[in-house]
């Protein structure tokens, strides 16, 4: 990668995303994007443009303007929101992911764009779940994973676009908080010690999910778009995740650093349906084995950098 255009860049992933890879290719050579206007702290020194990613047009010419060479595409609605809209959900995240594999097609970009554990279902096996398994997600946005993967698998074999992919964890991080996903209590929880030492979790006591700590993912993104292409037996989407927790396991972690803190629980029927259609875990030898995934964070380790980075954010915002 050398010239890259971010779509959905002022987004959970986006927003850190942009900043790792203008330090690491250059600002000029990161090409941010979102469908509205970035505020003035959302801006990192770069070039912005507005794309809304279901105007065909609008992206081709910027991608032009730019001549990018690859597209990482992350505009999209989360589970919980994908599920209340599902077919604003169908036309966005399917309609915007159409476009921008064929602006990589038209310009000869490689493309990146993120599946999720969303992507698997009730028959799914729910732990180590394999690399290549069945896949019938009962949700809107697990149908809009699905068939992007095969999408993108399909613009791979019969236009020979460099199209790659990893099925997301929940993400958790401190710098732009996520939005209308299911996963968003594990975030939450964290905001919550600090403010209020206390959380209400709306995913039941006992509900395992995998879960990532940001820099981890970020990492995955650059390390899969540089990895050698011909090592890739799969492309999208590689099975990727650093822990797997139920709410009191996190609730646990923070504990060691605010005794005080308590959680309790007032579950959301809806998300909870979700999550339980989802896995416990995942395997992720594909992706170590074709492109060296290796998580570094744990619950532990990404606590502490959690509650720290969180309490000096938030120090910040009071001077
Ligand atoms: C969501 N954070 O909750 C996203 C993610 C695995 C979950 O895809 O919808």
């Amino acid at each position: 990668m050398k010239k890259i255009l971010v779509t959905g860049a002022l987004g959970q992933i986006g927003s850190e995303l942009v900043v790792k890879m203008r330090e690491i290719y250059g600002a000029e050579n990161v090409v941010a994007t979102d469908i509205r206007p970035h505020e003035t702290d959302e801006y990192q020194p770069g070039p912005y443009e507005i794309v809304d990613v279901t105007d065909a047009k609008g992206m081709f010419e910027v991608a032009k303007k730019y001549q990018v060479d690859a597209i990482i595409h992350l505009a999209a609605l989360l589970s919980a929101t994908a599920e209340a809209k599902p077919l604003l959900a169908w036309n966005l995240n399917m309609g915007g992911l159409v476009n921008a594999l064929e602006v990589a097609r038209e310009l000869r970009c490689q493309l990146f764009s993120p599946s999720s554990i969303g992507a698997f279902g009730p028959s799914t096996p729910k732990e180590r779940t394999p690399q290549d398994t069945i896949q019938r997600p009962t949700t809107m946005y697990g149908v809009n994973k699905v068939a992007g993967e095969l999408l993108c698998d399909y613009y791979y074999h019969k236009f020979g676009v460099d199209t790659r992919g990893v099925r997301f964890p929940g993400l958790i991080s401190y710098v732009t908080p996520p939005g209308g996903g299911t996963t968003d209590y594990a975030v939450e929880i964290y905001y919550e010690a600090i403010r209020r030492g206390r959380y209400t979790s709306y995913i039941a006591e006992g509900t395992y999910l995998d879960m990532m700590y940001m820099p981890d993912a970020l990492q995955a993104v650059i390390s899969l778009m540089e990895a050698d292409s011909s090592k890739l037996i799969h492309r999208n989407a590689f099975n990727v995740t650093a822990m797997s927790v139920a709410p009191e396991d996190i609730a646990a972690a923070i504990k060691r650093h605010i005794p005080e803190f308590e959680l309790d629980f007032d579950v959301d029927p809806v998300r909870q349906e979700i999550a339980e259609s989802w896995p416990d875990s995942l395997d992720t030898s594909a992706a170590k084995a074709e492109w060296g995934f290796q998580a570094t964070y744990d619950l532990e380790k990404m606590t502490a950098d959690m509650l720290a980075k969180l309490r000096s954010k938030m120090l910040e915002k009071v001077n």
